[in-house]
Formats: C-alpha cells, structure tokens, sequence
C-alpha cells in the first residue's frame, strides 16, 4: 500500500497513442476565489494584452498562452453558482465568479460599457483539434435572460454557442474540434445573446458572463456521438489520496467498462463494467493496488471507446 500516491495526469506528452488529450481548466474571476490545483486563474477582466501561460491539469506548461484582447468591466461578478452540477468540470470557486460586460452603459460602480468582451489562444499546436465546454452562472431572483453568445475563432471561421447565465448550475456552452489558424491562434469573444434581457431596477444592460473554461486539446476528431456534448468524460487526479474520481455523461444508455492497462497495452484490471442508463455518474477508483508507473484507461461505452494515460506516483 503506497502510504503518499500522487496522482498526475499525463494527457499529452507521449505521442504513442492516437488519442492522446491535453485538458486546460480556465477559471476567469476574483483574486479573492481563485481554483486550487492545476487550474489557471485568469482575474485581470480589462488590462487588454495581459497575459497568462497556461498549465494542463497535470500542471505542465503547455506553452499555450491567453491574452485578453477585447476588456471586459473592471469590475467581476461574484454571484455565481457556490453548487455546480456534480457531473461539471469546474469546481464552486470557478462557477461562483466571472467577467462581464454590458450593451448599455452601466454606472453603478464605475462608469462601464464593454459590449464585448474576448481574448487570443496563441502557442496553439497546427492540425490538432481543440474543443471548448464554457460555464457562466449569475444567481438572481430575476428571472430575465441573461444569455451570452460565444464566438470560437480559429482556422475555419467563427463558431457559435449560446449560454444562458441566469440561475445556471448545470449547463455549459460548447463548441467542438476548433483548429488553430495558421499563427496558431484561437480567439474567443462574449457577448449578450439573441434574447439576453438582463436588467438592474428596471433597465436592461443585457449583463453577459464568462465564468470558466474547460478546453481538450487532441489529436483526432474528438468524437460527441456517444459522449454527450455537455458532460462528456473527465478524470480528476487528487493529489491529497490514491482515489481518482471519472465523470461521464451518457447520451443514451450503454453499457460502460473501464479498463486500466500498462504501456505496452498489458490488461492489468477492469474497475467498472455495469449497464448505465442515459445522464451523469461518477466512478471513483482507489489506486493503491497498482504499483506506480504509467498506465492506459480505456472506457467502452457502447461502441464508442475512449483511451488516455494516467501516471500513478
Ligand atoms: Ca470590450
Ligand atoms: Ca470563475
């Protein structure tokens, strides 16, 4: 029994898999709540061409940097969601706070009006398909629409997705299999949707939110057939136990087996294989009976299989 396991995610930095993925985790809000672990704290909403070199959630450098490059208020929100839906990616210190802006000038702190908001990916890999789960949340008693419309730009033009952060604890924006363009960039721009309402005593300045992002980066098309587009799989090293957490949503019943394997595709152990029904679960493994190395967990669910690398410590 290994008495201190650390667990550590190596999504990328081998290449002898075919389905080899990198997970980014942005958490945009207050210095005061930034996200422990592997996450990257973005909390300057309005200095345009501030920078941050994102880590994956293993906690490695990608290379890859966010530059604000259209301000969003100085001002943050903090009135998100303190419960997210168990089956996110994001923990209540991303969900609780965010950048905003508005359409219409708003002068209860500072004079502000910022109709958009956005920044540039760059250092981003040519050929490899990056795709993108947004989360905003503003809890009010209002019940107007607060819907942002996210705009994802990379080699084949602008892709869309439209949240509503009114009261949200349970659903993301997202936008799937996005390539750089040739500098190796993405941009993404918020902005209030279609119907966004949002109003404060009685005017609307059609408030529009950006909480966090969760962004996949792999080497081939990352498939949402059977994994559904709002929860799909995520895998949560704890580095404090030997316990790894794996959530999945199911777009429609399947029956699901989680195998580990070693690196030269030796099967070591299945932990999991039952029938699940359409929606969230969340599995959770005790290492401590595997020796430390690196290792292949593949998940079947129906026909669709899903492979990444864990290191165990
Ligand atoms: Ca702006
Ligand atoms: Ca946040």
């Amino acid at each position: 029994m290994k008495k201190h396991t650390h667990l550590l995610m190596f999504l990328s930095a081998f290449n002898f898999l075919c389905y080899a993925q990198q997970i980014t985790l942005i958490d945009f809000g207050l210095n005061t709540e930034i996200s422990a672990g592997n996450w990257n704290n973005v909390t300057d909403s309005s200095t345009l061409n501030s920078t941050t070199n994102l880590i994956d959630n293993s906690g490695i450098n990608t290379g890859e940097i966010l530059v604000l490059t259209d301000a969003f208020d100085n001002d943050l929100n903090g009135f998100g969601t303190l419960s997210p839906d168990v089956g996110l990616p994001f923990p209540a210190s991303a969900t609780r706070d965010s950048f905003f802006g508005e359409s219409i000038e708003f002068t209860e702190s500072t004079p502000s009006l910022e109709p958009t908001g956005g920044f540039t990916l760059s250092g981003l890999e040519a050929g490899k398909y990056y795709s993108f789960k947004i989360f905003a949340s503003r809890m009010t008693n209002l019940n107007d629409n607060r819907e942002t419309l996210y705009t994802i730009t990379g080699n084949a033009g602008p892709q869309t997705a439209i949240l509503n952060a009114t009261n949200n604890t349970t659903n993301v924006a997202a936008l799937f299999n996005i390539t750089p363009n040739q500098s190796g960039e993405i941009t993404i721009q918020a902005e209030k949707g279609p119907d966004n309402n949002a109003s404060l005593d009685g005017i609307i300045y059609n408030f529009y939110y950006l909480g966090a992002i969760e962004m996949t980066k792999t080497d081939t098309i990352l498939s949402t057939d059977s994994f559904s587009s709002t929860g799909a799989i995520n895998i949560y090293p704890n580095p404090s136990s030997e316990m790894i957490t794996i959530s999945l949503s199911l777009k429609e019943s399947a029956k699901v087996k989680m195998d580990i394997y070693d690196i030269n595709g030796k099967f070591i152990k299945t932990i999991f294989n039952e029938d699940k029904p359409a929606g969230s679960f969340i599995q959770k493994w005790n290492s401590s009976s595997v020796a430390s190395g690196l290792y292949i967990l593949q998940i079947n669910a129906g026909d669709k299989i899903y492979k990444t690398k864990l290191m165990l410590k």
